[in-house]
């Protein structure tokens, strides 16, 4: 019979590849080196460093999947996962600042732009000297995204964007935006556009107050009549499948991140348990505190085992995207729990940023809402089940 493992259940390590296993340790090396010392001050701050973007592609950590023909590491879907574990063991919003450079900004130019476009964006945004964000909410248009009311309209040579976006990640001080608008020219298809700051009539204003991601910046974008010229189209997708394609790629890597954010919580747990005593003996050898931990182990060593699956079919090109809202719905929602109970087990200590559990927490608040809600994905889950859709 083999050996037990506390921190590793089911053995993931043994599942991976030396190389999958060499660009996981270098992205926890660069989290513990480059964010763990800035990051509580940033969070109480309600700042990001944009810094960590050319740090962040100096390590080679945006747009792992994208080729390196233009910038990227040309690496595995599992590869990404098991990065954006190890960013999100430190925070939810470095990892956010991360996937949405890397899903939400290069796989679109990358899949849907011209190769004038790819040329154009890509090297920047792999080393970190742009900075991407991904417009498709808006104030009245969030989890029906379909109901947007921004619209390009056809001009000469070009196109007039106007409308705004609401809850846009690393937006106020973002050199590229990737916006989603219904285009008069394509029928009121939705179609995607590549604008740049300093546009005119393009602005960006912060989103202040947040109490969860406080380490990532979040923003609105506003498009006051905002004229481009032809080349600003992504010209290879129309409709939904446009977005889609992107939230595809970024639903499954917070699937593993989460999973980083949980991990963190549950080993703080651990620890705290073994250190501190009350009733003349460690919270540890308590029948709740192990149950708690046990729970917490098996959440998410399952959690894990689920994302390594759909990473391998990923990297197979079989991965369906209801397997995404799976992976996406479960690993959020139990890593809220797991987090929840690490603030608990923490005792007072636990609602002190000190500990660090009550941030994971309150960021993964955020996490189970973006990206599709956690009850977003359980429709999509009924509707591939019943074949009857429940949205409306
Ligand atoms: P529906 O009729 O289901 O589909 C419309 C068209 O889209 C296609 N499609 C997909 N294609 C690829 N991948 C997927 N996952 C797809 N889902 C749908 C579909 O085939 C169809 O194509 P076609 O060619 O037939 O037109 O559309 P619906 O309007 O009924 O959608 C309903 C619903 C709820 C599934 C959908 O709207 C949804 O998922 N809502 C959630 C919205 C969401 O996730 N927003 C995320 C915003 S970005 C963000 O949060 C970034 S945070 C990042 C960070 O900081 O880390
Ligand atoms: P709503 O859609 O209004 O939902 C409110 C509640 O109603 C939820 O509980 C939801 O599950 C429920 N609900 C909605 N419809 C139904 C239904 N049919 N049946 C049952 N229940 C339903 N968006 C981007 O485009 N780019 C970004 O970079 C980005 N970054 C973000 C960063 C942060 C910090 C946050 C908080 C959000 C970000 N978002 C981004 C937006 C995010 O994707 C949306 O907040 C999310 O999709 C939910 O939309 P909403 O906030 O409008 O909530």
């Amino acid at each position: 019979l083999g050996q037990f493992q506390w921190d590793d259940p089911l053995r993931l390590e043994d599942q991976l590849s030396e190389e999958e296993r060499m660009l996981r340790d270098a992205a926890r090396a660069f989290a513990e080196a480059e964010m763990q010392p800035v990051v509580r001050e940033a969070y109480a701050a309600e700042t990001a460093n944009p810094d960590l973007f050319r740090k962040m592609g100096e390590a080679g950590l945006l747009g792992l999947t994208i080729p390196e023909e233009y910038g990227g590491l040309g690496a595995g879907y599992v590869t990404y996962g098991l990065v954006a574990r190890e960013i999100e063991r430190v925070d939810s919003g470095y990892r956010s600042m991360m996937s949405v450079q890397s899903s939400l900004v290069m796989y679109p130019i990358h899949a849907y732009g011209s190769e004038e476009q790819r040329r154009k964006y890509l090297p920047g945004l792999a080393s970190g000297e742009l900075i991407g964000c991904f417009g498709l909410t808006e104030p009245d248009a969030g989890s029906d995204p379909g109901g947007m009311k921004t619209r390009a309209v056809g001009t000469d040579g070009g196109y007039r964007l106007s409308g705004s976006k609401m809850w846009i990640s690393n937006a106020p001080f973002a050199d590229v935006f990737v916006v989603w608008a219904k285009s008069d020219a394509h029928d009121g298809k939705i179609r995607g556009f590549v604008l740049e700051k300093g546009m005119k009539g393009l602005s960006a204003p912060v989103i202040k107050g947040k109490q969860s991601l406080r380490a990532s910046t979040t923003g609105e974008i506003v498009m006051d009549g905002v004229e481009v010229g032809e080349d600003a189209l992504l010209p290879d997708v129309q409709g939904l499948k446009g977005p889609f394609g992107c939230l595809n790629r970024a639903r499954y890597g917070i699937a593993w991140g989460v999973m980083g954010a949980a991990e963190a919580c549950w080993h703080a747990a651990r620890q705290y348990g073994l250190d501190r005593k009350q009733f003349g003996k460690p919270l540890a050898q308590t029948q709740l505190f192990q149950k708690k931990l046990a729970d917490m182990q098996t959440e998410i060593s399952l959690g894990l085992q689920a994302a390594l699956r759909v990473g391998r079919l990923m990297d197979e090109g079989r991965a369906a995207p209801e397997m995404i809202s799976l992976i996406k719905r479960n690993n959020c929602g139990k890593a809220l729990d797991v987090a929840r109970l690490a603030r608990d087990m923490h005792g007072g200590n636990g609602i002190s940023e000190e500990y660090q559990v009550i941030r994971h927490m309150m960021n993964l608040e955020t996490v189970n809402t973006y990206e599709g809600t956690h009850d977003i994905h359980a429709l999509i889950l009924g509707r591939a089940q019943t074949g009857l859709q429940a949205f409306f």
